[in-house]
């Protein structure tokens, strides 16, 4: 095999997240008049002031989610998406959301890869052992036995690669084709409706992960260069936007993941496999969010803890209190969270870049990063937020899920049993910005 047959893993994830939003943007029409309105307002803005990330980058950046059902599917998703230079970054418990799952993010790791395509997919595993009716929990044990949401051939690829030392664009290929099936939309349910309607009762997100031949992807989320004008062209597009818009208010430089959805479609679906008539199901729904800086530990306590202010105030605001008033009390709490850059760094609430600039002389002594910082030799940017937020997912879960479920059992995280069933330990994301930070550093103490 020659060299140039050969495609690196950036490509691989590449060329996969363009066959899924292709595949996507066929099954819901909605997708591609998100991505039409999301393309105009990201190249406008940009125009009006270059972003640090390049609009390159911005215009391919999707992200996805799946639920799945076993440790098995979680396993095997792992080593397909590792072939895509994809690991699992964070761990995110949504029981305190009375969400039966837990969850991380598949993305790349390293500044060349996400540059190439950041590519990310939010992975949820339901959690068995927060069912409580034993009968409940073995009947969604024995229906999960018996699917297999991989394609043989997937599998035997997976396998093929992962001991290849080469990378053959053919085979590259034909896994992405044969991975499709694992994301696909069935019309079709495993099930009989009367099993389907128990389940959901449960909680819709268990009939939801359950009853499908495999974890359809439930939304694809292009990036937004501001989520307050997609937001209004949405609703101007007639696309049914939730009202609120999940995350920290509007800022001058933006923080962390500001994220917005238009509702769960409701759509047909057939049981037992196609030979009995229909229900609806609501699953897949369309977001769209808006990047803004890492925090460290420390900015992102601050940031939980207003956000926690707010929520308590809000659940005191009388019913019919309108969007308006609840975001002017979010912009309120967020008054004491800095604003700009250089407060934020010598706080140390956020990530950032640092890059030598050419032009002032360098002060005889360096002792550290400020000292280059205030002559003016080095400048910084802030580093982009690459990962998901647990609130803010679990916002987006509920707005999109049918209403109804049981009170689940109250649990903690189980951050070790998501690991054990992954087959691997999870990425944490505060070291991978503080080692971006880092080497920034050292390259411009070392100049
Ligand atoms: C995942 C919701 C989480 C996000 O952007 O926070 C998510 C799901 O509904 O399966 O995608
Ligand atoms: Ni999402």
């Amino acid at each position: 095999m020659m060299a140039s047959d050969n495609v690196s893993p950036d490509e691989a994830r590449a060329k996969f997240a363009a066959s899924l939003s292709q595949m996507y943007r066929k099954e819901i029409p909605q997708y591609g008049t998100l991505l039409e309105l999301v393309s105009k307002i990201n190249e406008k803005v940009n125009k009006e002031a270059p972003h640090q990330d390049p609009l390159k980058r911005v215009e391919v950046e999707r992200h996805g989610a799946i639920r799945l059902g076993t440790p098995e599917e979680l396993a095997m998703m792992r080593r397909l998406f590792r072939l895509m230079g994809m690991e699992p970054v964070g761990y995110y418990d949504l029981t305190v959301a009375g969400l039966p799952v837990h969850a991380t993010g598949f993305r790349p790791l390293n500044e060349a890869s996400l540059l190439y395509n950041p590519f990310r997919v939010f992975t949820s595993l339901l959690r068995l052992d927060l069912i409580k009716d034993d009968a409940l929990r073995n009947q969604v044990k024995k229906i999960l036995s018996r699917r297999s949401i991989f394609t043989s051939r997937c599998i035997e690829l997976i396998e093929q690669l992962e001991k290849s030392p080469d990378y053959p664009q053919s085979t590259v290929d034909e896994l992405i084709q044969e991975a499709l099936n694992t994301f696909r939309w069935h019309e079709t349910s495993t099930v009989d409706i009367g099993t389907y309607k128990e389940l959901e009762a449960s909680h819709p997100l268990i009939a939801d992960v359950v009853c499908f031949r495999g974890p359809h992807i439930n939304h694809l989320t292009p990036r937004v260069l501001d989520i307050d004008a997609a937001q209004a062209a949405m609703q101007s597009h007639g696309l049914k936007a939730k009202s609120s818009i999940e995350g920290p208010p509007p800022r001058q430089n933006e923080i962390l993941l500001r994220q917005t959805s238009f509702l769960a479609l409701e759509e047909s679906i057939a049981f037992s496999g196609g030979s009995q008539g229909g229900s609806k199901h609501r699953a897949r729904f369309g977001e769209i969010e808006q990047r803004g800086m890492a925090l460290t530990p420390k900015g992102r306590q601050m940031y939980d803890e207003l956000l926690d202010r707010f929520n308590r105030t809000c659940a005191q605001l009388p019913p019919h209190a309108t969007w308006e008033w609840k975001s002017a009390l979010l912009r309120t709490c967020f008054e004491g969270f800095p604003d700009d850059l250089d407060t934020l760094r010598r706080e140390k609430l956020a990530y950032f870049r640092y890059y030598v600039v050419e032009g002032p002389r360098r002060p005889l002594v360096v002792t550290d990063i400020d000292s280059l910082v205030q002559a003016g030799c080095v400048r910084f940017t802030p580093i982009t937020y690459e990962d998901f937020l647990p609130a803010s997912a679990a916002g987006i879960f509920r707005s999109n899920l049918s209403a109804g479920g049981e009170q689940l059992q109250s649990s903690l995280a189980d951050k070790e049993g998501f690991e054990k069933a992954l087959g691997c330990s999870i990425n944490d994301e505060f070291l991978i910005y503080s080692k971006i930070e880092q080497s920034s550093i050292a390259a411009c103490l070392d100049c």
